[in-house]
């Protein structure tokens, strides 16, 4: 080894350089001492279940059908024991195998659903086993699983992500992955198996709950997606969990890097920053990230999905006819809602600002619905005729238009073909490449369309730049100018201010941001306005201080695009997606302690603070409904998205004109400060729940 070699090694192994260079940082150190609190139900050394019918559920007879033995569940309510006869203490205290898989997208807070499982099991019989299945449902199938030891449970205390086993995206949907996975569970010997994951995965645990009941094996659900589009409410609207685990720390991971593009964009004041938010179909994510930090606008899927154009339905009116495009946004309208807040806040001086797209918008745009459903019938009739192949069939985008093309003339040739018409393939082929690519992409395999790979902020953004062209050619889209600056610098080149003042603004003397009348779009017909007023003569220059004015009033669109997402999804989790999945741990092992299966562990009230939270067992089988997915109607848990008649929507819905802040003065964006454990100032549930707990009787 040289010397030079010898030198290195020695600098790293000097203890401050270990220490600087360590991987594991004193936040890391911190959160891994971190112990959430517990309900008081879980101080007791046992729990029981109480059955309640204060709950009612419609029951889709197709779910009476497929899943009999768990479709008549209640929901049940953890309650504490602290001295059970002898017959639930053997019970409750048996050794017990207990498998756990992460399914979909990482959400945080999932190693504390871990921990909670495991301090739950061990503190109740030392020799209970946790195995965790790797890499998600495929563990199950393959029979991929390791146990998991108190040594790994502390390394990833109430950290983020789902490092520890790791996830995958597989769906359990046919006899044979079925009987495989019926074979994992019998050779590691499980009692039970807790499925961590969203809409379809709490579907699928409902279907593996069925199959495996005649096998004593219990499955147990938990409410896992940062969308938090698993909202859990009887028929009647009781919420019976409010909230999946992890919204709230991507939510708050979101905020945090927009509240600092809001402090970039304030300070530079030349960028509109682009934040594209994901949530596949649902705008929860986008809602709860205006609340959290106020960006100047904020999409809002469902709320496009109602809009109702008055202005065309007027002139329908007056034409005597019905304009049934007026209903629905199209991808152009929405695109003339943002170009509006651009110019507004433009006229009083802000060529800047923040702008948040929900990822899923897409979803609740006509035009583009349409294509979405039309493109998944096609796609998956394809698959099923021809082995699952499509994309392998079709590789590159023109293949993929040409097999369209094809489809398209099968649609004149016989009428009873009718999914692709040649006016859809005329209106497809409008769309920029980039775009069919997206919306050709592979569907996922719970069929879902994959938002995450259309570059949706690309499409609406281009639109927006082309139309603000136009404005700008149209002397619409301005920037206001401080009248201030302008007295200043026509005095600084020895002109009188209010000399051309009234000639070249239309509001002169009216605001303190002057605007340049619409008809001077450039220096030339600037030039032609002074002449016709009689202020310049033909052979003579503009002023040079007038051209710098028009100079200065002319707005250069400038954007950066961010997507967030999969850094939400790592993110660490807060202190309530610590506690609450910490205690779902807990609720998991007291369902299957008291012998529930086809179960979701779920914790009532959490829009209200932690002493008031019900940890509870919600069945999975009465909550679904049929759903088309793949092109086949297939039972799944019914996906939650924004009510726009929710106090939290209507609340951002009244404060969106005052945080467009299209007015001179301040911004009215909001830092919702750091992620920490231990101090006051992160929010201590999603501000969501806090305001649409202004519903209910008794809070607030
Ligand atoms: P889950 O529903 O599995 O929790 O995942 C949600 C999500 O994060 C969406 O917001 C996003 O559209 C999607 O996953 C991205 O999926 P992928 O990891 O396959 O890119």
């Amino acid at each position: 080894m040289g010397q030079e070699n010898l030198e290195q090694e020695a600098i790293l192994n000097l203890p401050i350089v270990r220490e600087t260079v360590s991987n594991i940082s004193n936040e890391v150190i911190i959160r891994r001492s971190f112990a959430p609190r517990r309900c008081a139900v879980f101080e007791s050394s046992y729990t029981f279940l109480e059955e309640t019918d204060r709950f009612e559920f419609k029951i889709h007879p197709e779910s009476a059908k497929q899943l009999p033995d768990i479709i008549y569940n209640k929901v049940q309510t953890v309650k504490g024991l602290d001295s059970p006869g002898s017959d639930k203490k053997q019970l409750y205290g048996k050794k017990r195998n207990i498998g756990i898989v992460f399914s979909g997208g990482p959400a945080p807070g999932g190693h504390n659903v871990i921990a909670g499982i495991f301090d739950a099991a061990k503190s109740t019989n030392p020799e209970s086993k946790i195995f965790g299945f790797l890499m998600g449902p495929d563990g199950i199938i393959e029979n991929e699983a390791m146990e998991v030891t108190r040594e790994l449970v502390d390394n990833y205390r109430n950290l983020g992500g789902f490092g520890m086993i790791k996830t995958g995206r597989t769906k359990i949907d046919t006899a044979e992955k079925m009987t495989m996975s019926a074979q994992t569970l019998n050779a590691l010997q499980l009692d039970a198996l807790v499925v961590v994951g969203g809409d379809d995965s709490n579907t699928n645990a409902a279907f593996l709950a069925q199959e495996m009941f005649s096998k004593g094996v219990q499955v147990i659900g938990v409410p896992k997606t940062i969308d938090g589009d698993i909202q859990v409410r009887d028929s009647r609207g009781n919420d019976l969990c409010a909230m999946s685990f992890g919204f709230h720390s991507a939510a708050h991971a979101f905020a945090g890097s927009i509240s600092n593009l809001a402090t970039d964009c304030s300070s530079d004041v030349k960028y509109w920053h682009v934040c594209k938010v994901m949530g596949r179909v649902a705008s929860h994510l986008a809602l709860e990230v205006a609340l959290k930090c106020h960006p100047n606008i904020t999409l809002i899927g469902e709320d496009i999905a109602d809009y109702i154009d008055q202005k065309r339905i007027e002139r329908a009116k007056q034409e005597n006819t019905v304009d049934y495009t007026a209903y629905g946004m199209t991808l152009r309208n929405l695109s003339r809602v943002i170009c509006d807040g651009i110019v507004r806040r433009a006229e009083v001086g802000k060529n800047y600002g923040v702008l948040v797209i929900p990822e899923g918008v897409l979803e609740f745009i006509n035009e583009i619905q349409m294509f979405i459903i039309k493109l998944n019938t096609i796609i998956a009739d394809y698959n099923q005729t021809h082995d699952n192949i499509f994309h392998k069939d079709f590789p590159l985008l023109e293949d993929k238009l040409d097999f369209l093309r094809r489809q398209a003339r099968l649609s004149r040739e016989n009428p009873n073909f009718s999914v692709w018409n040649t006016r859809d393939d005329d209106l497809f082929n409008d769309i920029p490449a980039f775009f069919q690519e997206g919306l050709l992409t592979e569907r996922d395999a719970h069929g879902n369309f994959q938002f995450s790979l259309v570059q949706t902020e690309k499409v609406l953004m281009d639109l927006v730049t082309d139309y603000l062209e136009i404005l700008k050619d149209e002397g619409k889209y301005k920037l206001g100018i401080a009248k201030n600056w302008y007295e200043k610098t026509m005095n600084k080149y020895g002109i009188d201010p209010d000399k051309y003042g009234p000639v070249i603004f239309k509001n002169y003397g009216l605001s303190d941001f002057l605007l340049i009348k619409p008809d001077i779009i450039s220096k030339k017909t600037l030039k032609q306005v002074l002449e016709h007023e009689g202020m310049l003569k033909e052979s003579k220059d503009v002023p040079q201080a007038l051209k710098k004015v028009f100079e200065k009033s002319v707005p250069k669109f400038k954007t950066q695009t961010h997507f967030y997402g999969y850094d939400g999804r790592g993110s660490d989790p807060t202190w309530f997606d610590c506690t609450y999945t910490y205690n779902l741990g807990f609720t998991v092992f007291s369902l299957i302690a008291s012998g529930a299966t086809g179960q979701m562990a779920a914790i009532r009230n959490l829009e209200m603070g932690f002493d008031h939270w019900e940890p509870l067992g919600v069945p999975i089988a009465p909550m679904m409904h049929l759903e088309e997915r793949k092109s086949k109607l297939e039972l799944v848990l019914e996906k939650s998205i924004v009510d726009v008649n929710s106090p939290a929507f209507r609340v951002v819905k009244a404060l969106r004109e005052k945080w467009l802040a299209a007015v001179p003065g301040n911004e009215c964006y909001r830092n919702p400060g750091p992620n920490t454990l231990t101090g006051d100032t992160v929010e201590d549930r999603p501000l969501t729940l806090k305001l649409n707990s202004l519903n209910k009787d008794g809070i607030r």
